[in-house]
């Protein structure tokens, strides 16, 4: 019996130690710091990581996260987000949202005042504008360099794949090369990366460019909740929607068993759904750290040089992080046990 209570407190203990906790992507500590201000505070995870997303969007986090990024082929900013509640098992989320700042509390009215998950384009911008927010530019004198340069580079990198371009400034507009076109061997002979996607996947992330702030808070309360906050990547075809308002590529969060998110390539990523995978390992008994190799090495089985991190925390405030296509890969943590927000690092194998 005596031990019975013992274990009962010591696990009590152990819980309490550990949680609350907020850990994101990246060092972007001052996002860290705004979360766990309201968690200690005994905020709720949804608000505490839709405050630290939208530090970050404040900030433009590495000119990354929020206005003024990443401008795709028009030199427009578009936005991803999402926010999902893992005890509720509600989403929402927002895909590729035009002139419009404040992603992350769209994506937080999505999932309060609808019943969808996900809304796109420029209908969401008009959603955000029924929700109150202001419509206004997105650019800003750097994302226009950005896209001055890249369209002074002839619009390489892009993301197209066997196109022919109608000019010699290979930029667009595009059409299908085919075998049989007369084009074809101009083609292959002048464009031959426009076979594979290597070429644009290798100048379109590496540590010094990436765009994503996923983060999980676990509250006072045990909910658990994951969100995004990205401009994603630069040049993109417009339209195109990453991998970070996806549920279970993104993030994922079920507050029985714990939560992940993701960040890196994310047209390769979602195709696999890794927070999804991660939370499912936790489920069955594996640890944060081992969820999250097992999420990077089933990518990595398909695509070995892909650039991608993720980072899982489990009920108890226990996480882990794995990585591929760097050196190593930080992210930044705040707890119970630890206030003071740390960067720690796991090294790609
Ligand atoms: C995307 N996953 O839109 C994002 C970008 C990112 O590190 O996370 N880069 O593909």
């Amino acid at each position: 019996m005596r031990l019975i209570i013992f274990l009962v407190i010591y696990a009590g203990i152990v819980y309490a130690k550990q949680v609350p906790i907020v850990i994101n992507t990246w060092a972007f500590t001052d996002s860290t710091q705004a979360a766990w201000n309201l968690l200690k505070r005994g905020g709720d995870a949804i608000d505490a990581v839709e405050i630290g997303c939208m530090t970050c969007e404040k900030l433009q986090c590495d000119g990354t996260v929020g206005f003024g990024g990443s401008p795709d082929e028009n030199g427009e900013t578009t936005l991803d987000a999402l926010l999902f509640d893992g005890t509720t098992m509600n989403m929402g989320a927002v895909g590729a949202l035009r002139r419009v700042k404040d992603v992350i509390s769209v994506a937080k009215h999505v999932l309060i005042n609808t019943g969808h998950s996900i809304v796109v384009g420029s209908q969401a911008t008009e959603f955000a504008k029924r929700m109150g927010f202001t419509e206004e530019d997105l650019t800003t004198d750097r994302s226009k360099k950005i896209w001055t340069d890249w369209k002074n580079n002839r619009c390489q990198p892009n993301a197209w794949l066997a196109v022919l371009p109608d000019s010699n400034t290979t930029c667009g507009p595009y059409r299908p090369v085919q075998e049989n076109d007369v084009y074809y061997n101009h083609w292959t002979h002048n464009y031959p990366h426009r076979r594979t996607r290597e070429h644009f996947q290798r100048h379109s992330f590496s540590t010094n460019n990436h765009d994503t702030i996923g983060m999980i808070a676990i509250d006072a309360n045990g909910k658990i909740v994951a969100g995004t906050s990205t401009n994603g990547m630069s040049h993109k075809i417009p339209g195109r929607v990453g991998d970070s308002p996806i549920p279970g590529a993104g993030g994922y969060a079920d507050s029985k068993f714990g939560a992940a998110s993701a960040t890196g390539d994310g047209d390769i990523m979602m195709r696999f759904l890794p927070s999804f995978l991660a939370v499912e390992e936790l489920r069955r008994g594996s640890t944060p750290s081992q969820a999250a190799w097992t999420a990077i090495n089933r990518i990595k089985e398909y695509y070995p040089s892909f650039f991608g991190g993720i980072i899982v925390v489990n009920k108890q405030g226990e996480y882990g992080a794995a990585c591929n296509g760097m050196d190593s890969f930080p992210f930044s943590v705040a707890s119970q046990a630890n206030e003071k927000v740390t960067v720690k690092r796991v090294t790609c194998k």
